[in-house]
């Protein structure tokens, strides 16, 4: 696997630097920040991010993440425009040698957690979804606002664009989703991309949106309408284990041939729907990531994998998940479990 960590860009407080020192690391999974979401990314700005990577001895393998415009979500009679505009950014990622792009399918908000600073009992904190507190809190009245979210709406705008989701059954937004994969992947196909959709996070319904990237029947659906290797999954293993109904290893199984990416992190269950984040170490959360690992290696799994959000450690301050130490720590056990697993077979 190739052992990469998500970069924010100039403006992250992690350094590149910094990422290449940590033992065996290999890729980088970025983006281009500064654009509008649905924008075409133009060449040149793909390009000088690239070299900004590569001279620090490190290579841009996945793009996280190409934001897909609303109007496309919503099955709106814009979105043919906005799908040209995405099929031109996937030519010219590949035409730059960037080959890999997550993204996600979700209704307005990216993912969603009730508190960014919940403390552990070790002394650090972390990220925390409560589903009783996220059903008390109006997304729309300003006192929650998560890093994920993309903060270009105008308060106004997002209240239509939630009614119009009243309208929006999990059906339609699956056709919407096929539709535009119809039209992406056979680009994909040519430039010889793999997109690599990440699941919704929770992976259940919040705040009356619809979520359909929740579980293995629906991703199996999703796989089997547009049945092209070049459209595949990120395996996110904090997302789909928020659900303790998601059965990690059988969805590995099945999906193998068109997992793509994937991010690995663990979470502990608090109540049936709630779960705070924790280090990614087996013996503190609810997820057994080394069965997780092993079970990726047994499947053949050679692609770009990432540890996904940290816990703030150390005294560290920055971006809520997206720290430099315990994402680096994860990033170590993870090579640890793949290095062990491998040395047994
Ligand atoms: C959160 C991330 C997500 C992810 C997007 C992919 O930390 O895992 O924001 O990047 O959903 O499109």
């Amino acid at each position: 696997m190739e052992m990469s960590f998500r970069w924010y860009g100039t403006e992250d407080p992690v350094k590149l630097e910094q990422i290449r020192q940590i033992p065996a690391m290999k890729g980088i999974v970025s983006a281009i920040y500064d654009l509008p979401p649905g924008e075409t990314w133009p060449r040149e700005t793909i390009k000088s991010m690239k070299a900004e990577i590569e001279q620090r001895g490190l290579v841009w393998n996945v793009v996280e993440s190409v934001p897909v415009h609303e109007d496309i979500k919503m099955g709106k009679s814009t979105r043919d425009s906005w799908i040209e505009k995405y099929q031109e950014t996937i030519r010219n990622l590949s035409h730059e040698g960037v080959k890999t792009i997550c993204y996600n399918f979700m209704p307005v908000f990216d993912w969603t957690r009730s508190k960014l600073d919940a403390p552990l009992p070790d002394g650090s904190h972390s990220l925390m979804y409560d589903e009783e507190l996220i059903q008390q809190i109006d997304p729309l009245d300003g006192s929650l606002t998560l890093p994920g979210w993309d903060l270009s709406y105008q308060k106004d705008d997002l209240r239509v664009i939630m009614d119009e989701y009243k309208e929006i059954s999990k059906e339609d937004l699956m056709e919407n989703l096929v539709y535009f994969l119809e039209r992406i992947i056979p680009v994909a196909e040519e430039e010889d991309v793999l997109m690599a959709i990440h699941p919704d996070d929770p992976p259940w319904d919040i705040y009356g949106l619809p979520r359909i990237i929740t579980n293995e029947a629906n991703v199996m659906t999703m796989l089997k309408r547009v049945n092209s290797r070049n459209n595949g999954i990120t395996f996110c293993t904090g997302s789909y284990g928020a659900d303790r109904n998601n059965d990690l290893i059988s969805m590995i199984e099945h999906m193998k041939d068109r997992i793509h990416f994937v991010h690995a992190r663990n979470v502990r269950w608090t109540s049936e729907k709630s779960f705070q984040e924790t280090s990614h170490s087996v013996h503190d959360g609810s997820l057994d990531m080394v069965g997780i690992m092993q079970k990726l290696i047994e499947a053949g799994y050679e692609g770009p994998i990432r540890p996904d959000h940290g816990r703030m450690i150390w005294g560290e301050e920055g971006r809520p998940g997206y720290g430099l130490y315990d994402r680096a720590l994860g990033a170590v056990y993870l090579n640890g479990i793949i290095d062990a697993v491998r040395e047994r077979r």
